[in-house]
């Protein structure tokens, strides 16, 4: 029988998971099927891998980067830690518990460079369209080469999506927003702090964006900032020239109208309204549509697609936990694929999705929910051979992560946790997060010593 043919969409944490999974198959002397991953960037590592771009990319696609200079962790690494290549492992010691982006790029590469896989990723290749023939049962993946300017047309009997959901941004309107006086910009095209030190600034919205955003703006010396909540406030202490508001009226000229009848003049409006999820190369038969949240629609298992079950989707969850998430779900995917899983008729599927999101809509706070989800890796990872884990641990590293915000928002990155995987725990970093401006990995890597100021 010829060998199955896979199609992974995206080298991001998720699509490099799956790679790894089908990686360690082989190497426990299993046959695996032929694997081709289609990565749009010229690169692998997804968000992780930093661009300055914004709008499009240099191929006229949308640029998919949505991280920006300074970014730590805003979870600590104790959370999403992989079981089969831990921090020690690859950096030879213990390091702190919140790194910044170009520390946490390094670890991912280190994974799939150690299982070498990256032949495996075709790079520079945006996929443009996904079809399904049901008679024959077969995908067609079209994509567009953008090195060498030529369009690829080719057959698999499954796809993996993994393409992300933080990269299309949700851009919500407000009356005057076309006549205000100054830069209008989503978080997805936020890039560097320092552009509005000594600014005003409006931060709409108080989920992750706005508060690491606004914590960024502050730490590089913004003169003030003012966010706004539609739902309610996050409520951490700010620092004094950091305050709250209710939901933006509208916008006069450079002053933001709340609906309290309050208002601020800015000279910025920093849009932190989330993302969509959005897959414009797939057809309305294959294309997930969700909600951000824990239990994402029609997705058994939280991968399988049930109006298709050839399709699996990888990383479709709002996240606490990430990569040794996507880990847990990459290993079953395999498993099924190589049918070492069966799965159930369509209306067990169905209700499957359906449970998980009653029991998502029944938890009563985000201790509940990191659990959830804690427990959802845990019955994957119990179902493969993907090593098992300590995943109460790591629910533990997030429940005083959100102890340690509350104490102080601008200083929970001080602290260190547990690792689920050695039990150890990661020393304090050298330098307090608000003293720490230079966050290159040399700089995070330093000693304490080293990093003594001269
Ligand atoms: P992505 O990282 O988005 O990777 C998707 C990949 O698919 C990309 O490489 C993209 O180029 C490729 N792709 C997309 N479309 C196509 C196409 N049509 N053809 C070919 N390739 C395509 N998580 C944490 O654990 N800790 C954090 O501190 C943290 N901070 C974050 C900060 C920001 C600003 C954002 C936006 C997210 C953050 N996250 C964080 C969550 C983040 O989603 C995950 O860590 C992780 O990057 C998700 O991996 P992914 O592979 O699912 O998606
Ligand atoms: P989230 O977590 O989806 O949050 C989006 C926020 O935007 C949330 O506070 C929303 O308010 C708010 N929002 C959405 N639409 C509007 C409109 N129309 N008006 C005002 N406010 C709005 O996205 P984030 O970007 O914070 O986080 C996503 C990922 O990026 C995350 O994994 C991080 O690690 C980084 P609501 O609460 O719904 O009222």
């Amino acid at each position: 029988m010829a060998k199955k043919r896979i199609c992974v969409i995206g080298a991001g944490p998720s699509g490099l998971a799956q790679l790894r999974a089908f990686q360690s198959a082989a190497e426990q002397g299993a046959e695996i099927p032929e694997i081709v991953c289609y990565e749009a960037q010229s690169d692998w590592g997804g968000l992780w891998n930093y661009t300055w771009r914004t709008g499009v990319d240099d191929n006229g696609f949308p640029c998919h980067g949505s991280m920006y200079r300074y970014l730590w962790s805003n979870g600590p690494k104790e959370g999403l830690e992989f079981a089969d290549y831990t921090f020690d492992e690859h950096f030879g010691k213990e390091i702190a518990s919140y790194p910044p982006r170009e520390v946490l790029f390094d670890y991912i590469k280190g994974r799939v460079e150690k299982a070498d896989v990256r032949d495996w990723i075709r790079f520079d290749n945006y996929v443009r369209d996904v079809s399904y023939d049901s008679g024959r049962a077969k995908f067609t993946v079209t994509a567009r080469d953008t090195a060498k300017d030529v369009e690829t047309v080719e057959e698999y009997d499954h796809v993996i999506v993994a393409s992300g959901h933080f990269s299309t941004p949700n851009v919500p309107y407000y009356p005057g927003f076309e006549s205000y006086n100054g830069r209008i910009l989503h978080a997805h095209d936020f890039r560097d702090a320092r552009e509005f030190q000594d600014k005003d600034i409006l931060i709409m919205g108080s989920s992750y964006s706005a508060e690491d955003i606004g914590s960024q703006c502050w730490k590089y010396g913004c003169r003030s900032i003012i966010s706004s909540h539609r739902s309610g406030p996050m409520g951490y202490k700010w620092p004094d020239n950091w305050d709250e508001a209710p939901a933006v009226d509208h916008v006069e000229g450079k002053t933001v109208h709340f609906v309290d009848g309050t208002s601020r003049e800015v000279d910025a409006i920093i849009l932190c309204t989330g993302y969509k999820h959005h897959f414009p190369f797939l057809p309305d038969d294959l294309r997930l549509k969700t909600a951000n949240r824990l239990a994402a629609a029609d997705l058994y298992k939280g991968v399988v697609y049930v109006p298709n079950p050839a399709l699996f989707y990888l990383g479709m969850q709002d996240q606490w936990f990430t990569f040794n998430m996507f880990d847990a779900q990459a290993w079953w995917v395999r498993d099924c694929i190589m049918g070492k899983i069966a799965l159930p008729d369509a209306a067990t599927m169905e209700a499957d999705w359906k449970q998980r999101e009653a029991d998502e809509d029944a938890l009563e706070d985000d201790y509940a929910c990191i659990r959830y989800q804690g427990d959802y890796v845990e019955e994957l990872i119990a179902e493969t051979d993907y090593p098992s884990f300590d995943v109460e641990a790591a629910c533990q590293a997030f429940y005083e992560w959100k102890k340690h915000k509350k104490k102080d928002i601008m200083a929970f990155r001080n602290y260190g946790y547990v690792s689920p995987m050695t039990g150890k725990k990661a020393p304090a970093h050298h330098t307090p997060w608000v003293d720490a401006l230079d966050d290159s990995l040399e700089a995070y890597l330093q000693s304490p010593k080293q990093a003594q100021p001269a």
